[in-house]
């Protein structure tokens, strides 16, 4: 396992665990935290045995209180580009299910990283926003897109032209958080959705995810052929013989990853 400086990294049987580790700074996403994130990430999507990520912040405060704003005080355009968001395009094209357990603010980049993943969860006492304009800036890791697409136009102009915070409460109801849960129940509860989701045959969960993103950035007549495409390829695994002949055969299928 790498020596992380910026992240901690843990298994819990077929769950991988990445924790951004900086409380003291909010977990700020300074590029070398970020870069070390997409590697552990792939690190993860690479061992078999690993079905489903959590990504979650330390500390009482914070998932992440967006891009650390120290780091990016004095760049320059051109230093910006060549900073690193390469690392955001490896996060976005990691295969294995990602869940975000949010615990306080989730700002910037850190709620960008949370519609990085595919499953949202918080605790009521989370803030979330996008208060880049506040610094003479615009979101740079997708928000204006994701966010667009999830909770639609007018309440994504909201957040990005005034910067202001919403509440868990609210983003759930606009269908951006899957679950509001008590302060300091974030991981249990993603744990117990992680554990679900592992136990499910991974060549599907995997295939899964690759046709629900494709809602998001192909057409309707591209997603349905990529839907397809991956339905169709399930056929060829001995995890598809054996979700069927266990339901046939009344007792709970064991799935092997192939
Ligand atoms: N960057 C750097 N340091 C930060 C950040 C940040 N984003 N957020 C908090 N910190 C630091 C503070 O400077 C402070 O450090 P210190 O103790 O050394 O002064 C420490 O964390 C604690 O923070 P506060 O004292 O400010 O705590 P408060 O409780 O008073 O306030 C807030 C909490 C409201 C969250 C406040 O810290 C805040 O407004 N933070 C900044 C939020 C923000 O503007 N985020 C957007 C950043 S821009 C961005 O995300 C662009 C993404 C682009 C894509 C990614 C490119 C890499």
């Amino acid at each position: 396992m790498p020596d992380y400086k910026y992240i901690l990294v843990e298994r819990n049987e077929n769950v991988g665990i990445a924790t951004l580790n900086r409380p003291k700074e909010l977990n700020a996403l300074n590029f070398q935290l970020v870069g070390e994130l997409a590697s552990a990430l792939e690190d993860f999507d690479r061992d078999e045995a690993i079905h489903c990520i959590i990504i979650t912040g330390a500390g009482e405060r914070a998932f992440a209180a967006g891009a650390d704003i120290k780091e990016m005080a004095d760049k320059s355009p051109l230093e910006m580009m060549s900073g690193g968001f390469e690392a955001w395009q490896r996060i976005r094209t990691i295969k294995t299910p990602l869940i975000a357990a949010i615990n306080g603010y989730a700002l910037g980049g850190g709620l960008e990283l949370a519609m990085h993943c595919d499953i949202i969860i918080a605790t009521e006492n989370s803030a979330f926003g996008q208060p880049e304009i506040k610094l003479g800036i615009i979101p740079g890791a997708g928000a204006t897109q994701r966010l667009a697409r999830t909770i639609g136009k007018y309440r994504t102009m909201e957040m990005v032209l005034t910067g202001s915070t919403i509440s868990a409460h609210e983003l759930a109801a606009h269908g951006l958080i899957n679950h509001v849960v008590p302060a300091g129940e974030h991981m249990t509860t993603a744990m117990k959705l992680a554990q679900t989701i592992a136990a499910q045959a991974p060549v599907a969960t995997r295939l899964a995810k690759d046709a629900i993103l494709a809602a998001f950035e192909t057409s309707l007549e591209e997603g349905l052929r990529i839907e397809q495409k991956d339905f169709f390829l399930l056929f060829t695994t001995q995890d598809m013989r054996e979700g069927m002949q266990a339901f046939i055969e009344k007792r709970k299928a064991t799935f092997q990853g192939k």
